[in-house]
């Protein structure tokens, strides 16, 4: 059992209130009891992934979902500032280009995997969400070697397969780390399109991104 079982319960509860009071008390106790950022993030996003389960499931509605992520943002506020100072200074930084992809506005697990890898000592553009195309092309021209997509639809993911195509024909793909997430993705899906790294959350994407890369 984690040494924060008791913080990442309350964490969790938290989220799944869905009221943003409550989310920053959680967040304010753990830090009190000496609890991690990483470790604060990842209780949270746990609880951010049941609350996507109760929306489907019927038990929560859209303006739950929004108060569990606007208390997501408040608690990323408070904590990037000790994530940076902890953060671990490589001596040469990689740089990563993030990005939710075109026609999909999901951005709430892809701003957490930007700001943990930030975290890491990746250089990180953050390119936001519904980004075109050719707009993670122009990054790696520009010298990322990292390419990081989000998608949280099935109609979306397809996007990260046509994304590669385009680093592909514009020469970069063996440059390139590509790295995809987001809930419908999974490891197969990212053998089948040919990604280098599939993050099923923000800790496995660092650890992964970490190891992996060009
Ligand atoms: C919150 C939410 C919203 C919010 C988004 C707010 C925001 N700023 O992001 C709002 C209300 C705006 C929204 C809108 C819509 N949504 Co919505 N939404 C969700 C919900 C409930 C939770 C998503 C979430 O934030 N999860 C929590 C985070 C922490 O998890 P995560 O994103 O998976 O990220 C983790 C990992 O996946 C990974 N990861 C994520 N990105 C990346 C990237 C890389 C590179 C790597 C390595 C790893 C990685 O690490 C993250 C951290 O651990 C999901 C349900 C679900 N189960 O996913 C539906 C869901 C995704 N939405 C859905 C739909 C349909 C929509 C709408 C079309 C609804 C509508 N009819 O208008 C619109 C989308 C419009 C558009 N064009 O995009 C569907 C998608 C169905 C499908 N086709 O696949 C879902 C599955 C709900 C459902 N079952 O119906 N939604």
């Amino acid at each position: 059992m984690s040494e924060f079982a008791k913080e990442e319960k309350a964490l969790f509860d938290a989220m799944v209130s869905y009221k943003v009071p409550e989310i920053e008390k959680a967040v304010e106790e753990s830090r009190k009891a000496g609890m991690p950022a990483t470790a604060i993030i990842d209780g949270l996003g746990a609880g951010m992934t049941e609350v996507g389960v109760l929306f489907e499931r019927g038990k929560l509605f859209l303006p739950h979902v929004l108060s569990a992520a606007a208390g997501m943002k408040k608690a990323m506020e408070v904590l990037e500032p000790e994530l940076l100072t902890n953060g671990e200074k490589g001596t040469e930084k990689r740089s990563v280009v993030m990005g939710t992809v075109e026609g999909d506005v999901h951005d709430i697990g892809k701003s957490i995997c930007s700001t943990m890898l930030q975290c890491a000592g990746f250089d990180v553009h953050d390119l936001g969400r519904d980004v075109p195309k050719a707009s993670f092309v122009n990054e790696v021209k520009g010298g990322c070697t990292y390419c990081g997509m989000s998608a949280l639809m099935t109609t979306t993911m397809t996007v990260q397969k046509e994304v590669i195509e385009l680093l592909k024909e514009a020469g970069l793909r063996d440059k390139t780390t590509v790295m995809i997430g987001g809930a419908p993705v999974t490891q197969a899906y990212a053998d089948k399109i040919g990604a280098d790294i599939y993050g099923e959350s923000a800790s496995e994407t660092v650890s992964k991104a970490k190891i992996i890369g060009v």
